[in-house]
């Protein structure tokens, strides 16, 4: 119940912080937001994967993504904008970020995660659950919805051949953004 009282302050504030942005700079960055709340067998897989038993006190301590949004950009800069957007709303807390953008992971995978707590309001105390939030570029959310489809299919034990080739289409995915990113500056000038 408490991660789904988060889900619902996150979900109004993230609508009003991007929808005052629009307002202000009377542009759409943001292409789609998704929400997700991890399964029970997922937090167990997880659980277990750091060494811990499936209890409410580890989920809350070391799950930081039960709770999740993804938020897809347009362009590389919008990224950098959602993410100044939302870790200085007053509203949130910022515990964490991660800029696989700058430094990617070793599959290929590119994003900036920004690890938030939201505050929830029950009767005389406030808890704060965390939450999750990815914001990438339509371009790193196609090559990520690809690679987690390849990981469901082959599991563990994805064939060498099949990780080479994404780690290099997350290169050429990077080399587009970067591409838009440039095409995106050239149309400002006539803006
Ligand atoms: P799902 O299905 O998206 O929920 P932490 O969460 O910090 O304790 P972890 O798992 O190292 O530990 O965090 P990380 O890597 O910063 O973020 C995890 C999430 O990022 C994953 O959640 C994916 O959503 C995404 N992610 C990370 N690496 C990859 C990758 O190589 N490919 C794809 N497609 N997504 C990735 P889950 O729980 O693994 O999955």
């Amino acid at each position: 119940m408490k991660y789904q009282y988060a889900e619902k302050m996150l979900e109004a504030e993230l609508e009003i912080l991007i929808h005052s942005f629009e307002k202000k700079h009377g542009y759409t960055p943001v292409e789609h937001v998704k929400k997700r709340m991890k399964t029970e067998s997922s937090i167990r897989k997880k659980l277990e994967k750091k060494g811990y038993e499936f209890t409410e006190e580890n989920i809350e301590k070391h799950v930081s993504d039960v709770l999740g949004f993804r938020i897809v950009v347009s362009f590389l800069s919008d990224v950098y904008d959602i993410v100044s957007l939302v870790s200085h709303s007053p509203n949130i807390i910022l515990k964490e970020r991660k800029d696989y953008i700058a430094s990617p992971k070793e599959t290929g995978y590119t994003s900036y995660h920004l690890i938030v707590l939201v505050p929830i309001y029950l009767e005389n105390m406030v808890e704060y659950i965390p939450a999750e939030i990815q914001v990438r570029t339509v371009a790193m959310d196609f090559w990520a919805s690809l690679d987690h489809k390849i990981r469901y299919k082959f599991k563990e034990s994805i064939p060498e051949e099949v990780k080479k080739e994404m780690e290099n289409y997350a290169k050429d995915i990077q080399e587009l953004d970067r591409k838009m990113y440039y095409l995106n500056q050239i149309m400002s000038k006539y803006q």
